[in-house]
């Protein structure tokens, strides 16, 4: 078996999705997602341009052996740019591989492990008030994990939160301008957020996991005030609190506080993880396929993560394309030490281009029987939504504009 052919679609309904599709002289193909929010383009040259050509006339059965020879052979290992490429070759290959074996892909790598799939939806609101109602209705949908994100007062704009309610769930979209600003203030936000959830967890009451994403802004002792302040609400997680360059930070979190703690939605390998998870500093590793090197690269830092009690917990948000989700769902139908899968739903018009068997249903999602990892590309329709730049925003603190971690 050989491939003949492998291209780089690049589409934009509502936000840039890179999704590269593999051809084979059996005529079975397959796609992986190779998005890199705000960075779209670099993965784009480093397949076109580095990696395709490598591929051609290669056996597609011989995973393994592809994956390490694009790791080791570039001699210039790791990195967002080469990882999210890999990545997407990886699942490429296993979307076809389980084709050829006519079988679902969570099949191949050794079968269904539990029901279905427990998700975290995004419940944000501009004010307290706003928060708690919007989690409410994550609730009366049937969500078992919610994620509450609020403004803060005397903030203007704060990661997670847009502008006007009802457009929660689509922060962060294409626009095609530089980065837009967002302004900080740790006393602020250390002031509002113990009470919002005190507030959400009143409201709704003792069973429903709730999660909160820190963005990497706080210093360690400051994270281990908000995790001790946040211990009678009993969080699930409280994620990225701090930066992970410096990973021993992290043990001045676990002395203050016994909040679980989730990291890495930003690494790419199984070294970025390793620290975090030998010294059992994290509860839940968040890499997900698409950043860190695909089905494969990811199978071992679950791996590793199950020998210290770490669960999986993979990112999810509407940057990582319907093909990323897809082949998460069979990983984590899969994997052993499964956490929690976040999911963010893509707009109507973001899924008619990437037509899908994998479903929600009250809280839970659940992958598709069909052959390959599910998720199909509609190339006619994705050519109607040409690229468009985007970039994340940036924050700085408020009172001197000091750049600060977004
Ligand atoms: C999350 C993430 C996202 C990221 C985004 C960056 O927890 O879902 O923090 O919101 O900011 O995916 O591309
Ligand atoms: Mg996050």
């Amino acid at each position: 078996m050989k491939i003949t052919a492998a291209r780089v679609i690049v589409c934009s309904p509502g936000r840039n999705f890179v999704t590269l599709k593999i051809e084979t002289d059996q005529g079975v193909t397959g796609i992986g997602d190779a998005t890199l929010n705000g960075r779209e383009l670099s993965v784009v040259s480093y397949l076109e341009d580095h990696v395709i050509p490598c591929l051609m006339g290669r056996d597609p059965q011989q995973i393994e052996d592809i994956w390490q020879y694009l790791y080791k052979g570039a001699y210039w290992r790791r990195g967002p740019v080469t990882m999210s490429a890999i990545a997407a070759v990886d699942t490429a290959l296993w979307d076809i591989k389980a084709k050829m074996a006519n079988m679902p892909l969570y099949q191949l790598l050794g079968g269904r492990s539990r029901t279905g799939v427990m998700v975290y939806g995004h419940a944000n609101g501009r004010d307290t008030a706003e928060t708690v109602d919007e989690v409410l209705r994550h609730k009366e949908e049937g969500y078992l994990a919610i994620r509450a994100q609020s403004g803060v007062p005397g903030l203007n704009k704060v990661y997670g939160v847009s502008g006007h309610h009802g457009a929660s769930r689509m922060y962060e979209p294409a626009d095609g301008n530089l980065p837009s600003e967002h302004d900080w203030s740790t006393e602020k936000y250390l002031r509002h957020t113990p009470g919002l959830f005190e507030a959400v967890r009143e409201a709704v009451g003792p069973d429903v996991h709730l999660l909160h994403d820190v963005h990497h802004r706080l210093t360690p002792i400051e994270a281990g005030q908000l995790g001790k302040a946040l211990e009678p609400v009993r969080m699930f997680w409280m994620e990225d609190p701090t930066p992970a360059e410096n990973q021993d930070a992290f043990q001045w979190i676990r002395h203050h506080t016994t909040t679980p703690i989730a990291v890495g939605e930003i690494f790419n390998s199984i070294w970025d993880c390793k620290t975090l998870i030998e010294k059992q500093l994290i509860d839940y590793i968040r890499t997900t396929v698409v950043h860190a090197g695909g089905i494969t690269h990811l199978r071992r830092i679950a791996d590793l993560a199950s020998l210290y009690q770490v669960r999986t917990g993979c990112h999810g948000a509407t940057d990582l394309s319907p093909v990323c989700m897809g082949a998460a769902l069979h990983f984590d139908t899969w994997v052993p030490n499964f956490g929690v899968q976040e999911f963010m739903p893509h707009s109507e018009e973001m899924l008619s281009v990437f037509p899908h068997d994998y479903r929600f249903e009250r809280g839970m999602m659940y992958c598709g029987e069909s052959p390959g990892h599910g998720v199909d590309i509609d190339e006619k329709l994705a050519a109607k939504y040409p690229y468009q730049r985007a970039y994340l925003p940036v924050n700085r603190l408020q009172h001197d504009g000091t750049l600060w971690n977004w």
